[in-house]
């Protein structure tokens, strides 16, 4: 099937079983921007052009203004030099190029300097719609222009701050499941109705389309300790998705809650299922979770 480009993510499930050696004492990398070819340019350019067709009026308002800092003077796979002169001047965030997956305590670290790290290879033509690392297109389109949003921006720094404390209280799982549910697979309510903005969701050609039209997901309101009880998917759409108010508000629960004791709270609780839907919950699509079913008998 379609798995839209969130077999990535299945690596960041995995044992460090493939032992690789710093490149650089922060992982970064150059991006050497020249050693593109003409097929990679190339596929960004069809990557970008198939998204931001589809995206208008699916896509939050807040990301499709962002999307203008991708415009560059060049087309094809941005140079990070000229886009970082853009985004920092918009909210001080930059892009560093990075191998692949990085440990825990470096991204963290990168997140609360305001440095997103990016991997700096891009997808074979064959892989348009699958693969399983993120790539400069998951990386730059997905994330990039909500970095360029002053309260996203804040709240992305807020959760790299939030991830190295983590660490010390052995609760990285837990808090990994907001970043999952706000920044890579996230919806806002708007007066329009839901719109997207996780960069999951919105490098994905597929699952731009499932996790606003579909009625197999779950779509519930947006809960800061209800979320750290939920475990995710790694290999397929998600079954639920979390959908928040604004912006404004995530950064505010994020920098207000106490998370020594949500964490001290969060070890004596039971993770939920998936599916599961609570009494409490704000629900907006009770689903049928037909499509996650046709995956299991498949
Ligand atoms: N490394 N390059 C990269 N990208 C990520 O998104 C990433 C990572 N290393 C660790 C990591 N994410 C996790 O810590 C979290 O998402 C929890
Ligand atoms: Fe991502």
């Amino acid at each position: 099937g379609d798995f839209g480009d969130l077999r990535y993510i299945r690596r960041m499930a995995l044992p460090d079983s493939e032992p690789t050696l710093p490149p650089s004492p922060d992982w970064t990398i150059p991006q050497d921007w020249a050693r593109y070819t003409a097929e990679d340019h190339a596929t960004w350019d069809r990557l970008f052009a198939r998204q931001s067709a589809l995206l208008p009026g699916r896509v939050a308002p807040e990301f499709l203004a962002g999307l203008d800092i991708l415009r560059l003077s060049k087309p094809g796979i941005p140079d990070f030099a000229e886009l970082n002169d853009r985004l920092g001047a918009a909210t001080g965030w930059q892009v560093v190029a990075v191998p692949g997956l990085v440990p825990d305590a470096i991204f963290f670290d990168h997140l609360a300097n305001r440095r997103f790290v990016a991997g700096r290879f891009i997808r074979k033509p064959d892989q348009l719609d699958y693969l399983e690392e993120p790539d400069i297109f998951h990386d730059v389109f997905g994330h990039v222009p909500m970095l360029a949003h002053p309260v996203f921006a804040d709240y992305i720094q807020a959760y790299g701050q939030g991830g190295l404390r983590s660490l010390d209280f052995g609760a990285l799982d837990k808090l990994a499941r907001l970043y999952w549910y706000t920044v890579e697979f996230g919806l806002l309510k708007t007066a329009d109705g839901l719109r997207l903005y996780g960069a999951g969701i919105v490098s994905s050609r597929g699952e731009s389309l499932f996790a606003l039209d579909d009625p197999s997901p779950n779509r519930i309101g947006f809960d800061l300790e209800r979320v750290m009880r939920t475990p995710y998917r790694i290999d397929d759409y998600q079954q639920t998705y979390f959908v928040v108010d604004s912006f404004e508000k995530l950064l505010r629960q994020t920098q207000e809650t106490d998370f020594a004791p949500l964490y001290a709270r969060l070890a004596e609780a039971p993770d939920l299922a998936i599916t599961d839907i609570l009494p409490d919950d704000a629900v907006i699509t009770r689903g049928t979770q037909d499509y996650a079913r046709s995956l299991a008998k498949a």
